[in-house]
C-alpha cells in the first residue's frame, strides 16, 4: 500500500514501469503523468513512469520520499469555484544524477522500457533545428561525443541506450519529445541519428529503420511550484506533500500515432492520436505560446507579476487579443478546429484568476522560444500580407527586456542560455535604438535571414522600441493598441 491513496482508486504498485521520462518537472507531472494515471486507473498495464532528472536532485529526493505520489491541484477559471486536489500514482520514482548515469542507462536499456519521453526544455536538445543536425557548439554534445559510452546529456543517453539495446538484441523504445518545439519528433530524431552516425554508422542505420520518434503537441498551463502551494495542500488534504503541482482545468495532448514498441491506451483517456501533429503544434506555438511570450515581456516590463494581472490590464488584454488574431491569420485551416473559438479559450485561460503564473517564468529562455513563436509567424504574415505589427511589437518588448532593467532602473537577471551574447549586442547599440535592433538582428542562428534582412520589418521593430525607450513601456503599449485594433 502507498502512503496516500491514489484519487482514482487503483493500486499503482500493481503496474510495472514501461516509460522512462527525462525531465519529470511540474509540466510533465501536470500533463503526461496525469493522462497516464487516467489510463492506469481504467486499464491497468505496465505503463508506470520512472522519472530521470539530469541536473537537480531535489525532485528525486522529494518525490521518492513520497513513493512517487504527489498532489495535482486543479484551478477552475471561475473566481468562486473550489480547486480539486488529486493524488496521482503514475510516477514510480525518480533517478537523480547523484545515483550515477550508469543507473539511468540501465533503466533506459531495460527490456521493460518501451517509451522514453522527454520534457527537457528547448535549450537542452543541443540540436540545430535549422540544420537538422547536432549543434557542435553545444558543450554537452561535444562532451558526450567524446565520451559516448558514458554520456550525461539527453541526446547522448538516448543514443547510448539504443546502442546497448541493439547490442543486446533487444527491441528499441520509442522516443517521444514533449517540448514546445515544432516537429519535436523530427528534431530529436535528427539529433539522435546525427549522434549515432558519429559514433557508429551501423547503429545509425538500425535506429533509422527501427526506432519511432512520434511528434507531440502538449498543452497545459503549469506555474512553478511554490511553498504557498505546499502549505495549501497540507491544509486542505492533510498530506505533507513537498512537491505538489498547480494547473488549470484545460488540458490537451495531440500525439502522432507512431510507436515502435507499444503505448498506453492514451486515446481512451482524451488524447488525440493523429497522423500529423504539425498543424496543431503550429497553432499552439503561434497563438498560445506567441501571445504568452509577448504578454510576458510587455507585462513584466509594465510591472505585472502574473499573467492574470496582465489580462486585467485593459490595454494589454487588447494587445493579447490582437496578437492571437494576427497569429491565427498565419495558419492554414485545420479540419475540426475553429481558430476563433480557440482564441476565445486562450483569453479565458490566460485570465484564470485562480492561477498564479509568473510573467518572469515565461520570459525565461527567449532566444530559444522566439524563433518558433514570433519569428516564423512574422515571416508568414509578411508573405501573406496580413498584420505583422504584433510580431514586431513582441520583438521590441523582448529587446527592451534584454536591457536587463525596468523603466525605474530596477534590474533583473535575463535567464537565457545566450544571455551574455544578447546583453552584449544590446550594449553595443548604446543609446541608438536603430543600432540595438540591428545588433540583435545580426546575431547568428537567431532570426531567419529573410526576416532579419527585411528593412521594413526592422523599421517596425525599431519604431516600437524607440517609443519604449523614449516614453516608457506603458506609452508604447497604449500606442500599439491604437495602431493594431
Ligand atoms: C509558456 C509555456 O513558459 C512558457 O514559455 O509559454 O510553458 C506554456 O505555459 C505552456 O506551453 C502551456 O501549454
Amino acid at each position: 500500500m502507498t502512503q496516500w491513496p491514489v484519487s482514482s482508486g487503483y493500486d499503482p504498485e500493481k503496474s510495472q514501469v514501461g516509460i522512462v521520462h527525462i525531465g519529470p518537472g511540474a509540466f510533465h507531472r501536470a500533463h503526461q503523468a496525469v493522462y497516464t494515471d487516467d489510463a492506469l486507473a481504467r486499464f491497468g498495464g505496465d505503463w508506470r513512469i520512472l522519472g530521470v532528472s539530469l541536473r537537480s536532485a531535489s525532485t528525486a529526493q522529494k518525490l521518492n520520499a513520497q513513493d512517487g505520489l504527489y498532489t495535482l491541484v486543479v484551478r477552475p477559471d471561475k473566481p468562486d469555484m473550489p480547486s480539486e486536489y488529486r493524488v496521482i500514482g503514475s510516477v514510480a520514482g525518480v533517478l537523480a544524477p547523484e545515483a550515477g548515469f550508469a543507473h539511468v542507462l540501465l533503466a533506459l536499456a531495460s527490456p521493460e522500457t518501451r517509451i522514453v519521453s522527454l520534457t527537457i526544455t528547448e535549450k537542452a536538445y543541443g540540436v540545430s533545428a535549422a540544420k537538422s543536425a547536432l549543434d557542435m557548439n553545444d558543450p554537452q554534445i561535444v562532451a558526450d561525443l567524446a565520451n559516448s559510452k558514458a554520456p550525461t546529456g539527453a541526446i547522448g543517453l538516448v543514443t547510448r541506450a539504443l546502442q546497448m539495446r541493439y547490442e543486446a538484441g533487444l527491441a528499441p523504445f520509442s522516443v517521444m519529445s514533449c517540448d514546445n518545439l515544432p516537429d519535436n519528433g523530427l528534431l530529436v530524431r535528427s539529433g539522435v541519428l546525427d549522434f549515432a552516425q558519429r559514433i557508429d554508422p551501423i547503429l545509425a542505420d538500425w535506429i533509422r529503420r527501427n526506432v519511432s520518434f512520434p511528434s507531440t503537441m502538449v498543452d497545459r498551463i503549469t506555474p512553478a511550484t511554490t511553498q504557498a502551494l505546499c502549505d495549501e495542500v497540507h491544509r486542505e488534504t492533510g498530506h505533507p506533500d513537498t512537491i505538489p503541482v498547480e494547473t488549470e482545468t484545460f488540458s490537451q495532448w495531440v500525439v502522432e500515432d507512431n510507436f515502435c514498441n507499444g503505448r498506453p491506451p492514451w486515446d481512451d483517456v482524451g488524447v488525440l492520436m493523429v497522423k500529423d501533429v504539425g498543424p496543431y503544434e503550429q497553432m499552439k506555438l503561434r497563438m498560445l505560446n506567441g501571445a504568452h511570450s509577448m504578454l510576458a515581456y510587455a507585462g513584466f516590463l509594465a510591472g505585472h507579476k502574473y499573467v492574470r494581472d496582465v489580462m486585467a490590464d485593459p490595454a494589454l488584454s487588447r494587445l493579447v487579443a490582437c496578437h492571437i488574431n494576427a497569429a491565427g491569420a498565419t495558419l492554414d485551416p485545420l479540419h475540426g478546429v475553429n481558430f476563433k473559438e480557440y482564441a476565445q479559450t486562450l483569453v479565458l485561460r490566460f485570465s484564470n484568476p485562480n492561477i498564479a503564473h509568473e510573467t518572469y517564468q515565461i520570459a525565461m529562455d527567449g532566444s530559444q522560444k522566439m524563433p518558433q513563436r514570433i519569428f516564423e509567424p512574422a515571416l508568414v504574415a509578411l508573405d501573406r500580407g496580413t498584420n505583422v505589427d504584433p510580431f514586431a511589437f513582441s520583438i521590441a518588448c523582448w529587446i527592451q527586456y534584454l536591457s536587463g532593467a525596468h523603466d525605474t532602473g530596477e534590474s533583473y537577471e535575463l535567464r537565457d542560455p545566450r544571455e551574455s551574447e544578447l546583453s552584449n549586442a544590446c550594449a553595443a547599440g548604446g543609446n541608438d535604438t536603430n543600432a540595438i535592433v540591428a545588433e540583435i538582428f545580426a546575431l547568428p542562428d537567431l532570426l531567419p535571414l529573410s526576416l532579419a534582412e527585411n528593412p521594413g520589418f526592422q523599421t517596425l521593430v525599431h519604431k516600437h522600441l524607440h517609443v519604449m525607450r523614449l516614453s516608457g513601456v506603458n506609452v508604447a503599449i497604449a500606442k500599439a493598441v491604437t495602431e493594431n485594433e
